[in-house]
């Protein structure tokens, strides 16, 4: 896993020069935004259950998804739709947090999209519950939180699409 610090220091080390006015700059902006990170953090985490809750209720509940031959149809496959949610909502928080995507691929899409693809879990609908969550998420933490969130939300998706 990288963070927003070791990927500019990395960068540098292997020129073997110190940091550019760039480099600096990406630095700058991420120690500034380290309150608004953390404090996004915590209220991810105090709100996480009810984030997806919300999240699914828009996206999925009324959806074919969770009739019966839908993919979400049976307890155990809602639950294991919830849980990969909560995973998706607690790696992009880590991710947020570290200002760097790279443990999305270590820990999340390694593997995903076809692990999905052999159990039938449609990509699409993910995505719009993936979608779902950035906007609930958004709404709590606010704007500039949500932006930054958005980032790893998306990254998720793509690396799904
Ligand atoms: C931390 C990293 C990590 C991830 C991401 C992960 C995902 C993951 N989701 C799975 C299943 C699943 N994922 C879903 C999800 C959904 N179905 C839908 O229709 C919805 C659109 C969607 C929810 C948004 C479902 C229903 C299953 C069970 C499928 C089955 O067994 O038939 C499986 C197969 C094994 C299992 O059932 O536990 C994995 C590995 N596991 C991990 O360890």
């Amino acid at each position: 896993m990288q963070d927003a610090i070791t990927s500019v220091i990395n960068s540098a080390d292997v020129q073997g020069r110190y940091l550019d006015g760039a480099a600096m700059d990406k630095l700058k902006s991420y120690f500034q935004t380290g309150q608004l990170r953390v404090r996004a953090a915590s209220v991810i985490s105090a709100n996480a259950a009810s984030i997806v809750k919300e999240a699914v209720a828009k996206s999925l509940l009324y959806s074919d998804v969770t009739r019966p031959g839908g993919n979400m149809y049976t307890t155990r496959r809602y639950a294991a739709c919830i849980r990969d949610l909560d995973y998706y909502l607690r790696y992009s928080t880590y991710a947020m947090l570290a200002g760097d995507p790279s443990i999305l691929d270590e820990r999340v899409l390694n593997g995903l999209k076809e692990t999905y693809n052999s159990l039938g879990v449609p990509v699409a609908s993910t995505v719009q519950a993936i979608q779902a969550m950035k906007e609930v998420t958004a709404s709590l933490v606010g704007a500039d939180a949500g932006k930054e969130m958005g980032v790893y939300f998306d990254y998720i998706c793509s690396g799904l699409s």
